[in-house]
């Protein structure tokens, strides 16, 4: 199997059909990646082996989704000096709101760079982690400035607004 470049973590099973457009993003760009359930509150001795693992396994971003007490990814962060990009996933009970806040208040000196709440903001990890990666990927910067022009182009053809 390919070495995956980017983790992309979750809560729960139920997380993912938010951190699934995350995958959809990285299959796009052509950027190899693995998935999986690591828990901050069910499974935090394997949550502390991924952490202190993921870089020496070639791992070079790593994407948490998590939702509610949102814990995940500060808590990665501060077993790694990986980039970590936090989701926000919408809870039912808050709307990812508590979501948004446990992730994106992290103190000084550990950062979780956190995207918007749900579906977009995965989209947007998955986008970010491979900006991160197109730094010193020309390959991968190039299907980048693709996928903005794809987008550019379809509101030049389809944004006219009618009478
Ligand atoms: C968090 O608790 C997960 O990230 C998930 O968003 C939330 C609810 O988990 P489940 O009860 O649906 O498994 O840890």
């Amino acid at each position: 199997m390919e070495q995956p470049w980017v983790s992309v973590i979750m809560g729960s099973t139920s997380d993912w059909p938010t951190m699934q457009k995350t995958c959809e993003v990285l299959a796009e760009l052509e950027i190899p990646y693995e998935k999986k359930v690591v828990s901050a509150h069910r499974t935090p001795d394997e949550m502390f082996r991924f952490a202190e693992g993921a870089e020496e396994r070639g791992i070079r971003v790593v994407v948490a989704g998590a939702g509610g007490a949102a814990h995940l990814p500060g808590m990665v962060a501060s077993k790694t000096t990986l980039p970590v990009i936090g989701v926000p996933i919408k809870s039912a009970t808050l709307n990812g709101v508590d979501s948004l806040l446990s992730i994106v208040q992290m103190p000084g000196g550990v950062p979780v760079a956190t995207v918007s709440i749900g579906k977009a903001g995965a989209i947007n990890a998955g986008l970010l982690a491979a900006e991160m990666l197109g730094i010193q990927d020309p390959e991968v910067r190039e299907r980048l400035r693709t996928r903005r022009e794809a987008i550019r182009q379809s509101v030049m053809e389809n944004g006219e607004l009618d009478e």
